[in-house]
């Protein structure tokens, strides 16, 4: 098949999915073309069946915001008649899905058909997608794709509650790559250039945004500190970042965190780690957390959106109420001071990350292209 993937390409959740998805399915096949605005971070598989297309929204005085949607749904509509592209996937409904529908309706004056297949990731339903601004637009948009998926049921459960969907909605978890962090074949754990032998590891990577409550991570850092040593690798940069830093400063641990910023390598980095923190207010999914826990890091998270399909409560980890400092700290001392426990947990949660192993859940995806392909040919 010939794919169009449109997405953020940025360090995201969603931008990681959509760049992962396309390199496996060239790796199966089929011919894939990347259009957004920036080659996206994770692209960095060269090969003949990966095409990369450059959205570029020239400025204008006259413009307070630049047409973004509209340089995206031009080039759309330039690529599927160029390249002979034959389904649209896109990544996160704001605005993918609604440029892309603009492309369909305009290939259709030219009697091309164009099926759309839309993959919700959280925020654009959640936090951004349900705000009254947006509301209608998105409805509209998920309704005229001709197949939805979410990343998790409770993704799924959120879009039916807080907007009127016509439409079927596919759960496709998120999925990971389990021969990156294959722990057996990995050679370059550099450890003891991180912390002594004593010192245990805890984790955190997202793009510190509020939503990711980065303060949380900071507080059951410092209790855990107070009772063993240990250090904190902060991975990735956002609007949270300065308070963080001063926080830190401010309860004299700056010196036990290492700010790595945006990084691509975090089995790097994660592969010396022993436990990963993830407390977030909200997660559809939790894509970080997965990758952690295939890396074999326990993870203690909040119980919230579709973390707890993926973080099983004492098996890979711990979930607690968001906002809950002193019950994620007892679970994180609970697992770390005893060796023997902290391997069980390791195990575990390798063991639960296989659940979502990119072998079987690309092929879902595989399956709703053929499906949605087939359908517009009967209509
Ligand atoms: O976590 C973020 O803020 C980034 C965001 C994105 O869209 O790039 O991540 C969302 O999509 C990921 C991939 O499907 C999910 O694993 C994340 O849980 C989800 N984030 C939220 O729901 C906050």
């Amino acid at each position: 098949m010939k794919i169009g993937i449109v997405c953020y390409p940025t360090f995201g959740g969603s931008g990681v999915v959509a760049t992962e998805l396309g390199l496996e399915l060239s790796k199966r096949g089929h011919e894939i073309h990347f259009i957004t605005y920036n080659q996206p971070v994770r692209l960095e598989l060269i090969s003949n069946n990966v095409h990369y297309h450059e959205v570029n929204v020239p400025e204008y005085p006259l413009f307070h915001y630049q047409p973004y949607e509209l340089a995206l749904s031009s080039k759309l509509v330039d690529m599927v008649k160029l390249h002979g592209i034959e389904i649209l996937h896109v990544h996160y409904a704001i605005p993918h899905a609604y440029a892309a529908y603009m492309a369909k309706k305009m290939l259709q004056e030219e009697n091309i058909y164009i099926p759309i297949v839309t993959t919700l990731h959280g925020t654009d339903i959640t936090l951004v997608g349900s705000h009254p601004f947006y509301k209608p637009a998105v409805t509209f948009s998920i309704n005229k794709s001709d197949a939805v998926t979410a990343v998790s049921q409770s993704l799924k459960d959120d879009t039916m509650r807080l907007f009127d969907i016509k439409k079927d909605i596919s759960v496709v978890p998120n999925f990971i790559d389990l021969e990156k962090h294959n722990l057996h074949g990995f050679t370059d754990c550099q450890r003891g250039m991180m912390a002594n032998d004593d010192e245990k590891i805890i984790t955190h990577i997202s793009n510190l945004r509020p939503v990711k409550r980065v303060q949380d991570v900071i507080s059951v850092f410092y209790n855990i500190q107070k009772e063993m040593p240990a250090k904190l690798m902060f991975i990735g940069e956002g609007p949270e970042k300065e308070k963080v830093e001063l926080t830190c400063q401010e309860l004299g641990i700056l010196d036990k965190v290492v700010f790595f910023g945006k990084s691509n390598e975090i089995d790097k980095i994660l592969c010396f780690s022993d436990l990963f923190l993830l407390p977030s207010l909200t997660e559809s999914f939790g894509l970080a957390a997965l990758e952690a826990m295939a890396s074999g890091v326990p993870v203690i998270s909040s119980n919230t959106g579709g973390i707890p399909e993926v973080n099983i409560h004492g098996e890979s980890g711990f979930l607690s109420p968001v906002g809950d400092v002193e019950d994620m700290t007892k679970n994180a001392l609970y697992i770390l001071e005893d060796e023997q426990r902290l391997k069980t947990f390791k195990d575990k949660a390798r063991k639960q990350s296989l659940n979502f192993d990119l072998h079987a859940i690309v092929p879902m995806y595989e399956a709703i292209y053929k499906d949605t392909l087939a359908k517009c040919l009967v209509l």
